[in-house]
């Protein structure tokens, strides 16, 4: 029997909306086995200047329940990606496209397949909408 293919992406997955759900979604499709890292509250301190909404606890839960996720981890790092990938086993790597080109380097040890994001909806777009509305 062929061997299972394993999936993996990457996301903060903050205030989760259906864009998540949907990149979540279509990432499995390309696979068997659908890993996913949540990133870190200190990693999104450290990058983004201000911490989720929601905990990594919180939004590892509510990935790790979703049905087309098997496996969920903590995204520690950016610069831990290969790492990752090699001890998850990943056979494709999947980002949505905001994120195209920047994990062209993988190619060498997995596929690496950029899909296109759902349009019109983003977290800061949700955080402006509902801290505007009274
Ligand atoms: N996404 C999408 N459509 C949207 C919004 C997000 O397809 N409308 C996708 C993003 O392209 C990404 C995933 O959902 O693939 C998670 O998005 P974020 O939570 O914004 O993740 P981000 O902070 O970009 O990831 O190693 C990457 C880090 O973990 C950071």
């Amino acid at each position: 029997m062929a061997q299972p293919r394993t999936v993996i992406t990457f996301g903060t997955f903050d205030v989760f909306h259906v864009g998540h759900l949907r990149v979540i979604e279509r990432a499995a499709e390309l696979g068997d086995r659908l890993v996913v890292g949540v990133s870190a509250d200190a990693l999104n301190l450290r990058k983004k200047g201000r911490e989720p909404v929601f905990s990594e606890s919180e939004r590892l839960a509510i990935v790790a329940a979703l049905k087309p996720v098997h496996e969920v981890f903590l995204e520690e790092s950016l610069e831990l990606k290969r790492d990752y990938i090699v001890q998850f086993g990943a056979d494709v790597l999947v980002m949505g496209d905001d994120w195209e080109g920047r994990f062209d380097e993988f190619r060498d040890i997995c596929e690496v397949v950029y899909l296109p994001r759902t349009p019109a909806i983003s977290t800061t777009a949700l955080i402006e909408k509902i801290s505007g509305a009274s």
